[in-house]
């Protein structure tokens, strides 16, 4: 048995607990050297009384800016949220509710469309060359790893260009997603702006190549999980694009953002966009504002369905970082890339 270990310190006496004691051996020693039995039992507990409990952690979440604010104080927002957490929420954003909601719902009823209606749009997940298809789990590296997810994968934007390419039914989701894609990507261009002015780039710094891709829309469909525990809708990853602006319905949690070591959850806001940096922003602000690790985790009572819209930099862009940022003691942290190399490198 070891020994009873008592530091006596010469204003207080201070017991070291040690969690291989039995219990019977902690006690503590008042200021006059008496010592008293801390008062747990002297038997082994299967759990742990509850005032020995240490208090929660109080709750992180993430910021929800409003963007109708005062330009400064939104612009401060944008980038202390950035900087912080990667990740934040954005209402008043002049994406107007009923649209959100449509394309919900219209992302909801293609996932419930009977299969001979989808099939065409399937193909396994290692077909990568195909941007327009359906397909389970991820693209992610997954080692034979499944994840409880569908996901519609759409180039949307440029609109005329692309909608060509999107689903027929259900009849609803061709408005829906030319009535979404456009506000969307205007609420991501404009917070784009907002960091540059933040952080000394020139405003317009990601008009043009860095932003002028196709969008390509992510609608995910993480359907009622008998057991969340075990699984995941979407492994922790980044995202490889520029800024992502998600919609997630307003009753059910399953976005969770990596920070200080653990997983916050995105508390779902009805009329709020979820934004997040992708690698190229990283790369672009040299490590300023930096892509954050998320994942999706599936529910127990319903399915979830939410909506990425991934902006990007054309596939010849050379994204490097931005010569503004660096100096005497501001080495670039990378190196320039093509996007449609990085693209290659890596999958999602
Ligand atoms: O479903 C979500 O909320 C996250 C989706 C996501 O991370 C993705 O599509 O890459």
């Amino acid at each position: 048995m070891a020994a009873l270990l008592i530091y006596l310190w010469p204003w207080k006496s201070q017991v070291q607990l040690c969690s291989t004691w039995a219990e019977s051996e902690l006690v503590t020693v008042c200021g006059d050297g008496e010592a008293a039995v801390l008062g747990v039992a002297s038997h082994d507990h299967e759990t742990v009384p509850g005032r020995f409990l240490l208090p929660p952690a109080p709750p992180v979440s993430l910021p929800v800016i409003d963007l109708s604010g005062g330009r400064d104080e939104v612009r401060r927002a944008v980038l202390r949220a950035g900087k912080e957490f990667g990740f934040f929420q954005v209402v008043n954003h002049g994406v107007p509710e009923r649209t959100m909601r449509e394309l919900g719902t219209a992302c909801g009823e293609f996932f419930r469309l009977p299969l001979a209606d989808k099939v065409a749009l399937y193909s396994e997940s290692e077909d990568t060359e195909r941007t327009n298809r359906l397909f389970s789990s991820t693209m992610c590296v997954s080692g034979g790893q499944s994840y409880w997810r569908h996901c519609l994968r759409l180039a949307c934007y440029p609109v005329e260009s692309t909608k060509p390419g999107w689903p027929e039914k259900p009849a609803a989701l061709q408005p829906a997603l030319e009535d979404f894609i456009v506000p969307a990507r205007s609420v991501g261009m404009e917070l784009l702006r907002l960091l540059c002015e933040g952080i000394g780039l020139p405003p317009d710094y990601f008009e043009g190549d860095l932003s002028g891709g196709e969008v390509i829309l992510n609608a995910n469909h993480y359907p009622a999980c008998p057991d969340p525990g075990v699984t995941l809708g979407l492994p922790p990853h980044c995202d490889r694009n520029l800024i992502t602006v998600l919609l997630q319905p307003g009753y059910v949690c399953g976005l969770q953002v990596s920070y200080d070591g653990g997983w916050i959850d995105v508390e779902p806001i009805p009329e709020a966009l979820v934004i997040n940096f992708g690698h190229q922003l990283e790369i672009a602000t040299n490590g300023l504002l930096r892509s954050v690790e998320h994942r999706a985790v599936a529910n127990v009572a319903v399915g979830r369905t939410s909506v990425a819209a991934f902006i990007m930099p054309t596939m010849d862009c050379v994204v490097r970082p931005a010569k503004e940022l660096l100096g005497e003691g501001r080495p670039a942290r990378y190196r320039s890339i093509a996007f449609r190399d990085f693209m290659r490198s890596y999958k999602l």
